[in-house]
């Protein structure tokens, strides 16, 4: 359809038929222990599906897969022409399913299916596609030695990466992960999130469907303290690369000391300050862009901009636009087209989200807008679009990460105070600044200490730039031909001539 509504959708989700069991060597399999664990719909709150629940059984075959695969070189073997084309396949067959896997995300997590569908499955197509191009544009080097010897400088695949996933974007995630660990000619193991396993599920017929040989991509559904800690402490993984809470990051930390020193990447929380300031040339576009950064995807963003830093002299103009903005933002039922704001992944995190809006009542911030649950009788975990005021930086919900649609306003005076408190948080994510002065431009950017700054704009991004977190947000980034490096080894190779 070329412009499905809501009852479309519904429908569509009726006549869904799901993948259910984890995919190992190129078969869905159930679980060895033959248990299944559920996935709840969260804008309903009843159980969509019985997943096959992995533990390290399941784990420790998806790796031996995995490595088989590896060592006889069924795919880092082939002609990088060759492979490109696979992954160009894939990339093509995620295209022609959009609307399923749009489905699936939207079902499984909550996200408004105009996101899902207009947003994170387009994305997730163009990520595989840039790095299937990239396998036969990218060279090795030749060091620069004397006459009488060769030097060369290569890059080989690290061997079996294990992917731990999250369930705020969950194929997204996966395929940040997926695109340069094939590329490269490694084998995978994707652990989706417990909350969101089934559109890694559907990518893993697509895969195969693709010509991705057995064992090179596996998915092992399952829980975090099993199925995630066995591929952290799995003796024969070679890299696990994780987005999620800055808390597990460095469980992998530890996990990796206590096994065989693996290779960690992390990407992990964030408290991103969008700061506004006096001299912004725009501060109705300022305030509207600082809505959507907090509200979309209901906040469950690691780079939300859940800090709003605004100059004293322009708060009052900021904080009614911001309330007209916030407007634009009501939850509804994620299947609707013209939803923004869906439902909050759990219901765990939902009363997480509403803890951390009493907890700033309680140290004296002030709440002006929103603040409750919503839409109760659909069974749905919602919350309303919340706005504090009054904010200290010593406030939790100036320094934690709230993963909800929450936003926490402080006020400086001047840039000096602004770059003092938006740096003033564990995390170094990312970091945003309005101003109209080329001066105070550069200086911020060079004085935010986080991974990605935004100067008069908000979420720009695109596959070609890296992304990740200074500080405890995280270790190596993401996206661009940087995420290559992490997922090879360099070997250096003397010859004597
Ligand atoms: O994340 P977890 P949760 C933050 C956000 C959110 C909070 C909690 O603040 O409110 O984390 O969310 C796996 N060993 N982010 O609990 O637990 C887990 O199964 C090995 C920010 O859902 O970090 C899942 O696959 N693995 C974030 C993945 O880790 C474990 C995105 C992420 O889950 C494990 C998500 C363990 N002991 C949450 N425990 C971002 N940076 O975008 C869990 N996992």
């Amino acid at each position: 359809l070329d412009k499905p509504t809501r009852d479309d959708w519904h429908k569509a989700a009726a006549d869904l038929q799901l993948r259910t069991k984890a995919f190992i060597d190129g078969a869905f399999v159930d679980a060895a222990s033959g248990k299944t664990f559920e996935s709840i719909n969260p804008s309903t709150g009843q159980v969509l599906a019985n997943v096959a629940e992995c533990d390290s059984a399941d784990v420790d075959k998806a790796v031996k897969a995995a490595r088989t695969a590896f060592e006889d070189r069924r795919w880092a073997g082939l002609a990088p022409g060759k492979r490109k084309r696979v992954l160009l396949k894939f990339a093509d067959l995620i295209r022609k399913n959009k609307d399923e896997l749009a489905l699936l995300e939207t079902l499984d997590m909550g996200k408004p299916i105009r996101d899902s569908s207009g947003i994170d499955v387009p994305l997730v197509a163009n990520t595989i596609a840039y790095y299937a191009e990239a396998i036969d544009k990218v060279y090795d080097e030749i060091g620069p030695s004397a006459d009488d010897t060769l030097s060369m400088v290569v890059r080989e695949p690290l061997g079996v990466i294990g992917a731990v996933i999250p369930w705020n974007f969950p194929l997204l995630m996966a395929s940040w992960k997926i695109g340069p660990a094939l590329a490269t000619g490694n084998s995978i193991i994707v652990k989706p999130a417990e909350q969101s396993p089934l559109s890694a599920l559907k990518l893993a017929e697509l895969a195969a469907e693709a010509g991705i040989p057995d064992g090179v991509f596996n998915v092992v559904p399952g829980y975090g303290e099993t199925a995630g800690q066995a591929l952290g402490r799995h003796m024969d993984v070679d890299l696990v690369t994780f987005t999620g809470s800055t808390e597990v990051g460095k469980l992998f930390l530890q996990y990796s000391g206590q096994s065989n020193m693996k290779r960690i990447a992390l990407e992990c929380g964030g408290k991103s300050p969008h700061i506004i300031m006096a001299d912004a040339a725009d501060i109705k576009t300022a305030a509207y862009t600082a809505a959507a950064g907090i509200f979309f995807n209901q906040g469950e963003v690691c780079n939300a901009g859940s800090r709003l830093l605004v100059d004293a002299s322009i708060k009052d103009e900021v904080m009614e636009h911001l309330a007209t903005a916030a407007g634009r933002w009501r939850p509804g039922d994620p299947l609707d087209p013209d939803t923004r704001l869906g439902a909050m992944v759990t219901e765990e995190q939902m009363e997480r989200v509403l803890g951390y809006i009493a907890a700033g009542r309680e140290d004296g911030a002030e709440l002006v807008l929103g603040g409750e649950r919503e839409m109760v009788n659909t069974g749905g975990f919602y919350v309303e679009p919340t706005v504090f005021d009054k904010v200290t930086p010593q406030h939790r919900i100036a320094q934690e990460e709230i993963f909800g649609p929450v936003l926490s306003t402080l006020t400086f005076n001047g840039l000096d105070e602004a770059m003092e408190i938006a740096n003033k948080t564990i995390y170094g994510l990312a970091a945003a600044i309005w101003t109209s002065d080329l001066s105070t431009a550069h200086r911020a950017s060079r004085a935010l200490r986080a991974g990605t700054v935004w100067v008069n704009c908000f979420d720009e991004s695109d596959i070609t730039v890296p992304f990740g977190g200074f500080k405890q947000s995280g270790i190596g980034r993401d996206k661009s031909l940087h995420a290559l490096e992490k997922y090879t080894e360099l070997k250096s190779i003397w010859m004597k001539i």
